[in-house]
């Protein structure tokens, strides 16, 4: 039902005559016969909630058919059930369902010149990927090119304001990222290895029926200054921190979150200055957060409290130098994407909040080695990161869970 309501919303949202074009992504080659586990694309899942491989939607007002993977007992066999052709109607509340083979044969039928054609396709082996060898590449731009619109912008802007039904799956995937957290910070002890650390998000997250949103970050020491460190393989070293950014997916939602903290429970002074900034950091920008305000205030104030942290520790001289220790943005749009769609500008202007919106803040503070620098810095790689729901009252941080504050992970560090 809650797909039927979205495709009629969107379908008011564009011209009269719309016709809507939306695949999903196809299977995607690991190696030889072997794929990865596969996930349904975004925008195709949040409209129709079909969650095989190498289907095609088309929805008009008049009309909602799907193509898709017809009935193989072979392949069904080897590889899983299929919904079929004759059952899909029902079971999508379609008004008919083809082969997704049949789709240049039957596209004719569903519109005409009158028709507006809005199209999406993933660009990941997808219907319309120009490096995949599908053979329904190429042919949709040759044949409707003149007349076919991006979907992409119409749909991001639904996706990016949440219904409560979203929140809840949000809620549920920040509480249980935000548990795996803590879980680790039990864990960690100096000989182990990140290896060990993924390894316990990983069990968490199966035994709850869910999955990583995106490959977790696991970085003891220095590697914290790699920003999109996933080799996770390093030993955990007495007096290292350790940054961990995991989140996982429910219902296709994401959590993504991220903490940083001692791996043997006590911070180091030099550790504690560096920490406490990007924690103010954090809590200022949360606190910027509600409707109405720019939804670049968060970085703007993260990056002036940076900025006067880093300058009191003479680690830099002018707010210049900011970009060499915090060189990403302060936050991104979270969903059923971990970067999740939907504009932040709208006409050159940064867009404002509106209640719905769910955004991470996710300051940090890298320090490589440099010997323009005080050696007890070198090596520390600081990130906080929360998921935080603008309500109408301001902002709900559903990772709240996830503890941060010093005292309280030295002290749920130290218990048994
Ligand atoms: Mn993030």
């Amino acid at each position: 039902m809650i797909h039927q309501k979205r495709r009629q919303e969107l379908l008011s949202r564009l011209s009269k005559g719309a016709v809507v074009i939306v695949s999903t992504n196809s299977e995607q080659k690991r190696n030889s016969d072997v794929c990865y586990p596969f996930r349904p694309d975004s925008n195709f899942w949040y409209l129709t909630g079909f969650e095989e491989p190498d289907a095609i939607a088309v929805f008009s007002e008049k009309n909602y058919s799907v193509f898709l993977r017809p009935k193989d007992e072979t392949k069904e066999i080897w590889n899983g059930l299929r919904l079929g052709v004759d059952l899909a109607p029902k079971k999508l509340l379609a008004d008919q369902a083809f082969d997704i083979d049949k789709f240049f044969e039957k596209i004719h039928s569903l519109i005409n010149n009158k028709s507006v054609i809005y199209f999406d396709a993933p660009g990941n082996g997808g219907w319309k990927d120009n490096s995949s060898t599908n053979i329904h590449n190429h042919k949709i731009n040759s044949i409707y090119e003149s007349v076919l619109h991006p979907l992409n912008p119409h749909i991001s802007e639904m996706r990016l304001i949440k219904d409560k039904n979203e929140v809840k799956n949000m809620q549920k995937a920040a509480n249980l990222a935000a548990d795996a957290h803590l879980k680790a910070m039990k864990l960690s002890q100096p000989g182990l290895f990140e290896y060990h650390i993924t390894a316990g998000f990983d069990s968490n997250f199966r035994k709850r029926n869910s999955e990583h949103a995106y490959p977790p970050i696991v970085a003891s020491g220095e590697n914290a200054c790699i920003l999109h460190y996933t080799e996770n393989s390093k030993e955990l070293k007495d007096g290292d921190l350790i940054l961990i950014d995991a989140g996982c997916e429910i219902n296709g939602y994401a959590s993504d979150i991220t903490r940083t903290f001692p791996i043997n429970g006590k911070f180091t002074d030099a550790q504690k200055e560096i920490y406490e900034i990007v924690l103010d950091a954090q809590r200022a920008a949360i606190a910027s957060i509600k409707p109405g305000a720019s939804s670049n205030l968060p970085h703007e104030v993260a990056s002036e409290i940076i900025t006067k942290g880093l300058i009191k520790l003479e680690i830099m001289k002018t707010p210049n130098d900011l970009s060499k220790f915090y060189m990403h943005n302060t936050g991104h749009w979270l969903g059923l994407d971990v970067h999740d769609v939907g504009s932040k500008l709208v006409e050159n202007k940064f867009r404002e909040f509106i209640s719905g919106m769910v955004t991470t803040v996710e300051p940090g503070i890298y320090i490589r080695k440099d010997d323009r620098i005080d050696s007890k810095y070198w090596g520390i790689g600081i990130r906080i990161e929360d998921d935080v729901l603008v309500t109408e009252s301001g902002n709900h941080v559903l990772s709240e869970k996830a503890i941060k504050d010093i005292d309280a992970i030295e002290h749920f560090m130290s218990e048994a």
